[in-house]
Parts: structure tokens; C-alpha cells; sequence
């Protein structure tokens, strides 16, 4: 896909915020850290448009990005912070839910996982309620530049049977290091928005 235009449109926390209009949405969700916002950034050729950190918690609201004036993508705050206060947390976690099982124009949610690390429970939690709401679910297994080529088939197996992942949700191994899987992640994406 070609991105010719890409820019913020609202940061909400409450769904009278969210952006009115029809146009098809992506989601991004993963732990705090994972890579959703590069993976944002790579996805629009872009270098911060959306903010990235090596600190987790960056992202705290969720941020409508819209694309070729086509579609939306929406970075969520990440889970799994152990620095984030049990009430933040919470504030957190309703906002999310709020906006999955109410936005009518979410058509998939991208699922970040590190490929390093087997999934969190946390990560299990969030796949179980995406299937539970019938959500398709993009995962998208993170920083595959960080270990060896060999490795990547073992990882993702376990990526795969852990989140005992649908047949017919999509996977993609990705980095936004090096670019891999941005065109197949691309391919999904435009698949699911039929744009
Ligand atoms: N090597 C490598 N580093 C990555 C990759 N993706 C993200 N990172 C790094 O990981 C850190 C976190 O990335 P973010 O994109 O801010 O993560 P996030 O999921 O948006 O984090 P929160 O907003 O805190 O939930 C940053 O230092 C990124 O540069 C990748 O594919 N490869
Ligand atoms: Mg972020």
C-alpha cells in the first residue's frame, strides 16, 4: 500500500470522542513495550508520527491516526505495565473494552507479540476476549530482528499454540528494524478493510 497521507486525528479516552464517520478501523493492541506504536511508524513510512519509547506506558490514550483518508489506525495503551497503578490499570482496561465491543467500524484488531518470549497471560486474557467478542485478530509476532533466522520457526509455533491461535486468523512475523512483514501485514489489513 502506498501511504500518501497520514496524520493524527484525536487522542480519546471516551467514545464521544471518537472520530464520526464511517471510515473502517484497525486496531493495535499488545503489552506495554511490545511495539504498537512502530509498528504504526513503519507501517506509514513514517518515524514518529505515532510515539514510541523504550520506557513502557508511552501510549496512555487511544490515538486515531487517519490513512489516505481511507482508514483509521488506533493505538491503545499497552497492558501488562507493572508501574501503572491498579486504578490507571482499570482505567485502562474499561477504556479498551469500551471501544472494542462498541466501535461498529473496528473491522480486525492487530495483536503485537514479541517473538522473543512465549505470549503473557495477559496476552492469552486479550485473545480469548477478541475471539469471545468474534473480532478477527491479526497476529503480528514483533522484533524478529532480535534473534536468529533458526529461531523464528520455533518461536512462532509457540506463539501460535499458546494463544491456541484460530486457523482463520491471520500471522505475520514482523520487524519495524528491518521492515519485514510490512507488505504482508499491509495485504491483511487492506483484506479486512475491503478498501
Ligand atoms: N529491534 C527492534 N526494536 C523494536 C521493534 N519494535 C519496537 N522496538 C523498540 O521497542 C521499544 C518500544 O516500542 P513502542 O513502539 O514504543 O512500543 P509500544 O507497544 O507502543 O509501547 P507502549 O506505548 O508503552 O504500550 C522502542 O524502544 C522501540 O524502538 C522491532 O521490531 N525491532
Ligand atoms: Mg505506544
Amino acid at each position: 500500500m502506498k501511504v500518501t497521507s497520514s496524520e493524527i486525528v484525536i487522542s480519546a479516552v471516551k467514545p464521544a470522542q471518537y472520530p464520526e464517520g464511517d471510515l473502517p478501523e484497525i486496531a493495535l493492541s499488545g503489552r506495554s513495550n511490545v511495539g504498537k506504536s512502530s509498528f504504526i511508524n513503519t507501517m506509514l513510512s513514517r518515524k514518529n508520527l505515532a510515539r514510541t519509547s523504550s520506557k513502557p506506558g508511552k501510549t496512555q490514550t487511544l490515538n486515531f491516526y487517519i490513512i489516505n483518508e481511507m482508514l483509521h489506525f488506533v493505538d491503545v495503551p499497552g497492558y501488562g505495565y507493572a508501574k501503572v497503578s491498579k486504578k490507571e490499570r482499570e482505567a485502562f482496561g474499561k477504556m479498551i473494552e469500551t471501544y472494542i465491543t462498541t466501535r461498529e467500524q473496528l473491522r480486525a484488531v492487530v495483536l503485537l507479540i514479541d517473538v522473543r518470549h512465549p505470549p503473557t497471560n495477559d496476552d492469552v486474557l486479550m485473545y480469548g476476549f477478541l475471539k469471545h467478542y468474534r473480532i478477527p485478530a491479526i497476529i503480528v509476532a514483533t522484533k524478529a530482528d532480535k534473534i536468529p533466522k533458526s529461531k523464528w520457526q520455533k518461536h512462532v509455533k509457540v506463539i501460535k499454540d499458546t494463544l491456541q491461535m484460530e486457523k482463520t486468523d491471520s500471522f505475520v512475523l514482523f520487524s519495524s528494524e528491518t521492515g519485514q512483514g510490512k507488505d504482508e501485514a499491509w495485504k491483511i489489513i487492506l483484506e479486512y478493510t475491503e478498501i
